[in-house]
């Protein structure tokens, strides 16, 4: 196995103790230096104080790794020259000796191949807006429907074409639910504007949920907890459907394409809210860790 999975979340999985998976990408090239080695370090604490143990997960120096140390984790979120890895490009990464922080749909990959049933995020990649001329899809959402893990998220985000992402998953066969509501939340915002099919309620919900899927067998599909950012704590709505309308143009303007627009757009509406999106943003993957790492524990109680 070319897997390196830290001797705590090897433990930690061996003894049947609750692990959530953390991807790196957002670490890297989601949020503004130094703010994100100090974000890293407070999502791996949240995890710790619900009583789980975090495996972010990243590949430094064509290793893929499972369980950072802190040696480990300044380094995706400082060196330069980290890398963008989806999951096609592990094998590229790997062969090269590259680094690079992990995408969602890379950190699925690794962490399902460790054995991690749980993965905690801030908000999916998905369907751009102008799909029609781009094609521009994230490689998580593919990558989601045949990968047997949990996502808690709040949403897609909201830079995305909610609707057609939403639309996207079903055909893709990816179940999703809302937690604690009936709306699909909105990555800052606490409702996209868009509803959502069905509702879980507790942890042992989710992890009820779990099982039946393994029950049932294949196709091997995640399962998306969707939770929404607490309404007191979200980006104000017409402030953000205003920087994201900017955010947009500046992109198309500038001719930013592939795996560059998803940060572009993300450090846009961070520079022109002054740092609310920002606290929006780390609001959202909080609440969305803090529950990861209850389902996590649930479902090793199951
Ligand atoms: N959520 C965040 N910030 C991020 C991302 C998610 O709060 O930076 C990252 C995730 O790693 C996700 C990626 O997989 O953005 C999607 O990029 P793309 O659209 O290029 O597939
Ligand atoms: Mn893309």
């Amino acid at each position: 196995m070319v897997l390196v999975v830290s001797q705590e979340v090897r433990e930690a999985l061996g003894s049947g103790r609750p692990v959530v998976a953390l991807e790196s990408t957002i670490i890297a090239h989601g949020l503004p230096r130094p703010r994100n080695l100090q974000v890293a370090r407070e999502l791996e604490r949240a995890v710790r104080q619900e009583g789980a143990v975090p495996a972010t997960v990243a590949v430094l120096d064509g290793r893929p790794r499972v369980g950072l140390d802190q040696e480990e984790l300044e380094r995706v979120a400082g060196e330069d020259g980290i890398r963008k890895l989806g999951h096609r490009d592990l094998p590229l990464a790997l062969a090269i000796g590259a680094s690079g922080a992990t995408t969602v749909s890379a950190t699925a990959l690794l962490a399902a191949g460790a054995g991690i049933r749980v993965f905690a995020t801030g908000g999916l990649g998905g369907v751009h807006r102008e799909w029609t001329a781009t094609q521009d899809e994230s490689a998580d959402l593919g990558l989601l429907a045949r990968t047997r893990i949990t996502v808690v998220c709040a949403g897609v985000k909201s830079v995305l074409d909610v609707p057609a992402t939403l639309q996207r998953l079903e055909t893709l066969g990816v179940a999703v639910a809302g937690y604690g509501t009936d709306r699909f939340p909105g990555f800052y915002l606490s409702d996209s504007g868009h509803p959502v099919d069905w509702t879980l309620r507790t942890p042992e919900q989710v992890a009820r949920v779990m099982r039946a899927q393994d029950a049932l067998g294949a196709p091997g599909s995640a399962l998306i907890v969707a939770n929404p950012v607490p309404e007191e704590e979200q980006l104000d709505p017409e402030l953000h459907a205003r920087v994201l309308a900017d955010a947009l143009h500046a992109c198309e303007r500038e001719g930013v394409t592939g795996q560059a627009v998803t940060p572009f757009l993300l450090g846009h509406l961070v520079r022109h809210t002054d740092g609310a999106s920002l606290d929006a943003n780390l609001a959202a993957v909080r609440g969305n860790v803090r529950l990861a790492a209850r389902v996590a524990a649930a479902w090793v109680r199951a």
